[in-house]
């Protein structure tokens, strides 16, 4: 688990692209919220930003801390989207959605000209898959769907346990509602083979998988931070 400075690093080297008059997408999750403690003292000092936060935990932050908002219905369209991520693979093939915010960081990803991730050095690995991959479904036909899922993983040469988040008895409920099942695959060779169809299973809402997004990642290591480059 990475240190708040080495989050706060990373977040400071992203926010250099901050620029007066920007439409940001503010992510999700412990990297975001440094991001978020940092852009309120530009914000005090004069910076003329708004954001559209992905989580209720950062647009609570961002209100705590006065960094203005807005939403994607009166700003469609960001220019620059900072956010974590659970691991960071080659292409910056990332896997997201550890805090359950994977929806709404997606979308926002994707109504952003331009997608840049903070991180720290654990993040980056050769391979995706170490880390449970996170898929958010409805709660409505959740064994039909499990069924489903675990197609998809045979298809695709893959296996691993698929586990509702919090457990059948507290299920995690996502700000939009729905359930997350972490897909326990171990490794994903081909993200982007997997990926294909997956969305086009009824149950399922999104995946934590985010290809061909980011453009940059700032990866914070002991004595400097890393700039990866897509
Ligand atoms: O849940 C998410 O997608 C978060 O952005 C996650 O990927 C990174 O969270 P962290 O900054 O607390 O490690």
């Amino acid at each position: 688990q990475m240190s708040a400075a080495l989050k706060s690093e990373a977040a400071a080297a992203a926010l250099k692209e901050v620029r007066n008059g920007m439409r940001l997408g503010i992510g999700s999750g412990s990297t975001v919220n440094e991001l978020i403690k940092l852009l309120a003292k530009e914000v005090a000092a004069g910076l003329d930003i708004i954001g559209v936060p992905a989580s209720e935990a950062s647009a609570q932050l961002c209100n705590q801390l006065g960094v203005p908002l807005t939403t994607l219905d009166e700003t469609p369209e960001l220019d620059l989207c900072i956010d974590g991520a659970d691991e960071i693979a080659n292409e910056l093939a990332l896997i997201k959605g550890g805090g359950a915010a994977l929806l709404r960081e997606k979308i926002i990803a994707t109504a952003s000209a331009r997608m840049v991730v903070i991180a720290d050095r654990s993040k980056v690995v050769d391979t995706l898959g170490k880390f449970p991959l996170p898929i958010e479904v409805v709660q409505f036909g959740l064994g039909a769907t499990r069924v489903k899922l675990e197609q998809h993983l045979k298809t695709n040469g893959l296996s691993g346990e698929l586990v509702l988040r919090g457990g059948a008895e507290a299920p995690v409920v996502t700000d939009n509602g729905n359930f997350i099942i972490d897909a326990h695959l171990g490794t994903i060779p081909d993200p982007e083979a997997f990926a294909k169809g997956l969305n086009d299973i009824p149950g399922v809402v999104e995946n934590g998988l985010f290809i061909n997004l980011a453009m940059r990642a700032y990866v914070a290591g002991d004595d400097r931070v890393e700039i990866i480059e897509r």
